[in-house]
């Protein structure tokens, strides 16, 4: 059977999330992410996170109806910068956008067979971190968690978080094995004290959450970082499942 890799590129890599930014996007590193996509993506789904295509608009305009419509229609502009980059580099992206593809009634819910389907039929998935149907109304979706979603029902072999640092950091260096028990130390030992930040510390608990178990790597989002993940090599951090 084909293997699958999920390869979820932060938000923090094709846009610029400095304080202040608005709708700010990384040209030249979104480039050099499609050409490295483009080089080896057979069975590839991508997930990117929304940075300052979506974070700012939240906090701008909430998410009441009107709220939620200008902050699909900023991540849909992402999306759109997204795939035809990937288009100009050959690739057969397809874009799935998250607002009209996924709900949450308890658990998150989506048609997961479409994306086997557009696998199959030779396009590449990419989802993107959106607004969606939420419990109790409109919600965030984070990319993040669509990758944990799509993980349990899809079971890849790998799984890559490309972000905007070298990995885990712990006392300034890259954890190469990250094991439960690291993470419970850095826990025990407070954030504070350590490199780790809220940010990847939650992206850390959810991986360790999921009950599928497959490799996965958390690396900095450049070209040759992401050509090894791609070509199924040990990149950044593993982390141990
Ligand atoms: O950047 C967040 O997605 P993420 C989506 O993957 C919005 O966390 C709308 C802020």
């Amino acid at each position: 059977m084909r293997k699958i890799r999920i390869l979820k590129v932060g938000g923090s890599v094709i846009t610029d999330k400095d304080e202040g930014a608005f709708e700010k996007l990384n040209r030249d590193a979104l480039k050099e992410v499609c050409r490295a996509i483009s080089e080896s993506w057979d069975g590839l789904i991508v997930v990117h996170g929304a940075g300052s295509f979506g974070h700012p608009h939240v906090k701008k305009y909430g998410l009441n109806t009107l709220g939620a419509s200008k902050v699909h229609l900023a991540c849909l502009r992402l999306s759109e910068h997204f795939c035809s980059t990937l288009v100009e580099f050959g690739v057969a992206a397809l874009p799935i956008h998250p607002m009209t593809f996924y709900t949450r009634t308890s658990d998150l819910e989506c048609n997961v067979e479409y994306i086997t389907r557009a696998l199959n039929s030779g396009f590449l998935p990419v989802l993107h971190g959106d607004v969606i149907f939420g419990k109790d109304g409109i919600e965030v979706l984070s990319g993040d968690d669509i990758v944990i979603h799509l993980a349990e029902c899809i079971k890849p072999s790998r799984i890559g978080f490309a972000t905007d640092v070298d990995g885990v950091l712990l006392k300034g260096k890259v954890v190469e094995r990250l094991d439960i028990e690291t993470v419970e130390r850095i826990e025990y030992e407070g954030r504070e004290k350590t490199d780790v930040t809220g940010g990847m510390l939650n992206k850390i608990r959810k991986v360790f959450s999921m009950n599928h178990r497959c490799e996965v790597f958390i690396f900095r989002g450049d070209y040759s970082n992401l050509k090894r993940f791609l070509k199924g090599e040990k990149v950044g951090t593993e982390v141990v499942l």
